[in-house]
């Protein structure tokens, strides 16, 4: 069996660590491969930074710094303070020194001519991650930030701004060109079982089904689809996902961004949606609009909490 994963950063990341933690559990352990986002990736001090696939690289290989949520745990900044010294990069964005071991690595392969997966499938080989990590594509496909003043690069809006200034909208720059990175479409296509991880549905899923060939992927695929609520009880869990929404005019509710993502029957990409328990509520309108839900509790809080809410999506769908 095999099981494909979309997703972004940390919620992508919590989720496919219980997915792991389950997937282990189970006489014959599913083969995990996870599709992620490229559209926070930005050029800075001359490197290439790829925030989502190192938050997932660095979270199944333990070395992540939980509580802020990127980067690696126990990291230092004296680079980063040369940096600003002498004005290269941004001020507001820190590149910790064990870190920035990624992104010359990362910078040195992709100058050596290596695509971005190839880089990728290279670096996690470093750990026994047991997940398969490909990013959405190959090309640089970056999310700018429509705003009242202009256009700004995602990572300046999230980072500098913390996500304040009001978003009329996000483009993928340089999207229609793009093409799906290899195994991308085949994962999809060949999964038994298509999941939507708990990620920002706006600059995270968003990002990942834009690239051509990616959403039809998903909507023609023969294994189920089913994602999980990054939404609980009206709030974001961690993050400002709701200003992601607001500016797309979606309510930050389990409800609105399971219609928003919709049903495969229907145009959408889903089959399957789970809510957590505080939304059970919008589980009888969910499955009016075609999609099947369940309510159960959504908080990673541990390995055993993570891996019980990996299984409910795998059982969703029959
Ligand atoms: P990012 O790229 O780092 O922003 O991460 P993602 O896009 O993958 O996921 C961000 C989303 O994860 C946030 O909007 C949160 O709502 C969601 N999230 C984080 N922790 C949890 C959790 O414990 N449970 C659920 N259901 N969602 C979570
Ligand atoms: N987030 C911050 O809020 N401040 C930072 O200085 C910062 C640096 C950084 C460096 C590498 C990296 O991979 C991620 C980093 N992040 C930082 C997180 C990142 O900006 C965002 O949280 C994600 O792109 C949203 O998914
Ligand atoms: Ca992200």
């Amino acid at each position: 069996r095999t099981i494909t994963v979309l997703g972004g950063g940390v919620g992508n990341a919590r989720f496919l660590l219980g997915l792991r933690e389950y997937a282990r559990s189970l006489p014959e352990p599913p083969e995990i491969t996870a599709v992620v986002n490229v559209g926070d990736d930005i050029w800075l001090a001359g490197l290439r930074i790829t925030p989502d696939l190192d938050t997932v690289m660095y979270a199944l290989a333990g070395v992540n710094d939980v509580a802020r949520g990127w980067g690696r745990v126990g990291d230092t900044e004296r680079v980063s303070a040369e940096l600003k010294e002498w004005g290269v990069g941004w001020p507001w964005f820190t590149l910790g020194d064990l870190d920035l071991g990624a992104h010359i690595t990362r910078t040195s392969l992709l100058r050596d001519g290596l695509p971005l997966s190839a880089v990728v499938a290279r670096m996690t080989a470093r750990w026994p991650l047991g997940v398969r990590l490909v990013p959405s594509t190959d090309d640089e496909v970056e999310t700018y930030v429509v705003t009242d003043d202009g256009e700004l690069h995602f990572q300046e809006w999230w980072t500098r701004h913390r996500a304040a200034l009001p978003a009329r909208g996000f483009v993928s720059r340089g999207v229609s060109s793009a093409v799906p990175a290899p195994g991308v479409l085949e994962a999809i296509e060949s999964a038994d079982l298509v999941l939507l991880a708990p990620s920002n549905p706006v600059v995270s899923l968003g990002p990942v089904l834009e690239v051509p060939g990616v959403r039809d992927a998903v909507r023609q695929a023969s294994a189920p689809v089913v994602g999980l609520s990054p939404i609980i009880g009206g709030a974001v869990v961690r993050g400002m996902a709701d200003q992601c929404l607001t500016a797309v005019g979606v309510e930050t509710s389990a409800l609105a961004v399971g219609q928003y993502l919709g049903a495969r029957s229907a145009g959408g990409v889903l089959d399957g949606w789970l809510v957590d328990e505080v939304d059970a509520a919008a589980v009888p309108e969910l499955e009016a609009s075609g999609i099947t839900a369940r309510a159960v509790p959504l908080w990673f809080r541990d390995a055993a909490s993570s891996a019980a809410i990996a299984r409910a999506a795998v059982e969703l769908v029959g």
